[in-house]
């Protein structure tokens, strides 16, 4: 399964309340609702990195339809949804400081006819995060590199925007790598060899993400308190792939009590993907 978008419930005891009203046509029925009701962030979404700087916008230039929608869900559920950044493409997103736009995104319809398998990001994509009042988001770091050898730069020099940008206000949790179970097979380009196994990952991830702990300590120490540091993961695809996230978990993925759990109740595919079956799990 390589689900790019699906809705998750998030759960955390951060809580992004909304301070705008909307208008409704439902006129005093809104004023009724119950919110934060059954939990906080109950409906949320998760975008395709490449589609961020789309879906937001830019400082400039802001999504205000994106937010006007976001405003009217958030009020219906009682918090606006969360908003998770990443997907397949945060693992091709690579870091030059010198793209004057948010986004390089070239498109190899060989290795996928729905999204760029090549991409730059730039400073100005970072401002995306920064259109929608009252939102917390989810950050995917690039774990699988696509092959670049800025791969480890990318991973400091984005740590340390993202944190910068996001602050703890806009930060729900931090992701590295999303389904990195099938770095190893992937039908866009294996990013690891065949050999890759649970132990690896977990050395990998372990050694990153205290790198960006690194990062985060330096310019944004206010952000590793227990609720303000932690991370999605293991970001897994699906439970019969190349690798398996109870051997992961056995290897020490959690060595560093960082980990935050994700649990999906609906998921949607995304384009090029609806030969998949569409699963609830309530
Ligand atoms: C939102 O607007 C409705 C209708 O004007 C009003 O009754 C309600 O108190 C407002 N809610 C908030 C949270 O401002
Ligand atoms: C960015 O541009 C400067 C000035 O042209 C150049 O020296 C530097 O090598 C460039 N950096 C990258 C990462 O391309
Ligand atoms: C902001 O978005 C507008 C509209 O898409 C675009 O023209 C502009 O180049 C963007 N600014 C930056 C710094 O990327
Ligand atoms: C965007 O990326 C393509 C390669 O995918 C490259 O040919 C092009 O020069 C890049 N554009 C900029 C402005 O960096
Ligand atoms: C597109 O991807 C295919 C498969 O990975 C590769 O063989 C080909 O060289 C790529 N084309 C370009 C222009 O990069
Ligand atoms: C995983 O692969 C590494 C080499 O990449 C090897 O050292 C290690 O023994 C393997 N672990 C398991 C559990 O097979
Ligand atoms: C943070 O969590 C760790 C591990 O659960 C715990 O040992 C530590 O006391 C916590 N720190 C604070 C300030 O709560
Ligand atoms: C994308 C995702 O996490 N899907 C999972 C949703 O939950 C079902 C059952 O618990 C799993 O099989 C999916 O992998």
């Amino acid at each position: 399964m390589t689900a790019l978008l699906y809705f998750f419930a998030l759960f955390s005891a951060a809580t992004a309340t909304i301070v705008s009203n909307v208008s409704s046509s439902y006129g005093p029925f809104v004023a009724d609702i119950i919110v934060g009701q059954p939990l906080d962030g109950f409906v949320s979404y998760s975008i395709e990195f490449s589609s961020f700087p789309d879906f937001a916008g830019n400082v400039s230039n802001p999504n205000k339809f994106s937010n006007n929608l976001l405003n009217n869900l958030g009020y219906l559920i009682g918090t606006k949804p969360y908003i998770r950044v990443g997907g397949n493409t945060q693992d091709y997103a690579i870091y030059n400081p010198n793209l004057t736009f948010a986004l390089n995104g070239t498109i190899n319809a060989t290795r996928s006819p729905d999204y760029p398998t090549t991409i730059e990001i730039g400073p100005s994509y970072f401002e995306s995060y920064l259109t929608w009042p009252n939102v917390k988001f989810s950050h995917g770091f690039n774990m699988g590199g696509n092959h670049d050898d800025r791969q480890w730069a990318t991973l400091l020099q984005t740590a340390e925007i993202a944190c910068k940008t996001l602050g703890k206000e806009r930060l729900y949790w931090w992701e590295y790598g999303n389904e990195p179970d099938l770095f190893a097979t992937s039908s866009q380009g294996p990013v690891r060899p065949s050999s890759y196994n649970e132990s690896d990952y977990v050395t990998e991830w372990l050694a990153a993400t205290r790198a960006i702990k690194g990062v985060i300590a330096k310019f944004c120490p206010d952000m590793l308190g227990n609720d303000t540091y932690g991370y999605l993961a293991p970001s897994f695809a699906g439970v019969g792939n190349h690798l398996k996230a109870p051997l992961a978990w056995a290897d020490g993925l959690d060595t560093d009590g960082t980990l935050h759990f994700r649990r999906n109740l609906t998921r949607c595919n995304a384009p090029g993907h609806f030969n998949e079956p569409y699963t609830h799990t309530i």
